[in-house]
């Protein structure tokens, strides 16, 4: 074990997050970031842009499953789903697995995480292909500005806020958003570490208060991530994520390694010290 990943960008001053690797599989600068993929020792593949880790193949499932499952089964009738980011297709996979959907417009701004997936990470991409998904490969704030009313479900599946998702944490994008969300609809964004970037979440927590009537923060455990932890935000025009939330769906998803209906009440619990 001689190689490793060290992430710096995405830690608190004083502290390191290292993950061991056999082999860098590709590497390639985009237009818009470097990406690379590692295959690593303990936690299969790993998906990383510009130095931060975006995914492994161990701890993925927790990550989409929370970010699609929450909102969705909030919903209740998902049928038009916006996934904004998520080029590598695990929200898409975990999309399909409501029977009510019936379209999704995926829209990553960066061409190669898609090519890239579709190639080295194939259990993970492997919905891209499905013929209710028609990709977008544009700036998601701008795409979202051109449908209003039309979706049910706003998935943002982003990198962090640093360059080209930065604008996907502005208050003007949500408000865009909030148009083109039919008169039940939600929106699910990722939204950062409560434990380390707090300011983060404060300030989304903020401004989505100020834009719609439901706010509600939510976490998954990430342990490859700096902090082990991420976190999600539900904005919403009528339906509680929690006194709304539809159980009986659970039923119609098959299989699952990560969400059940304990975990989806219990993750909007936070610790005492955090209030968003
Ligand atoms: N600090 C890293 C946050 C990355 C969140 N996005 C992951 C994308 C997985 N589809």
């Amino acid at each position: 074990m001689n190689k490793w990943f060290e992430e710096i960008l995405e830690v608190k001053e004083g502290r390191v997050n290292k993950i061991s690797y056999k082999e860098k599989i590709i590497s390639k600068k985009t237009k818009y970031q470097k990406i690379d993929v590692y295959d690593t020792h303990a936690f299969g593949k790993m998906l990383v842009h510009d130095d931060v880790i975006m995914l492994t193949e161990f701890d993925e499932s927790h990550y989409h499953e929370m970010i699609v499952h929450v909102p969705l089964n909030t919903h209740g009738k998902p049928k038009n789903i916006c996934i904004i980011g998520g080029g590598d297709g695990g929200s898409v996979r975990e999309t399909l697995k409501h029977p009510e959907v019936e379209n999704i417009d995926l829209c990553e701004i960066d061409r190669d995480v898609i090519d890239i997936s579709l190639e080295y990470l194939p259990q993970i991409s492997c919905q891209l292909k499905n013929s209710k998904v028609n990709i977008f490969c544009e700036d998601g704030a701008e795409f979202i500005k051109s449908r209003k009313n039309t979706y049910d479900v706003i998935i943002v599946d982003s990198s962090d806020p640093i360059g080209p998702a930065e604008i996907l944490f502005q208050k003007e994008f949500y408000s865009d958003m909030k148009e083109s969300l039919k008169e039940d609809g939600l929106i699910c964004t990722q939204s950062e570490s409560f434990l380390y970037h707090e300011d983060i979440v404060r300030k989304i927590s903020k401004f989505s208060k100020e834009l719609f009537p439901i706010y509600k923060y939510f976490y998954t455990m990430i342990p490859t991530y700096p902090s082990g932890v991420i976190g999600f935000s539900i904005c919403s025009k009528s339906k509680d994520p929690i006194k709304d939330f539809n159980e009986e769906r659970i039923k119609l998803l098959g299989e699952l390694n990560y969400y059940n209906a304990g975990i989806h009440k219990s993750s909007f619990n936070l610790p005492q010290r955090y209030k968003f």
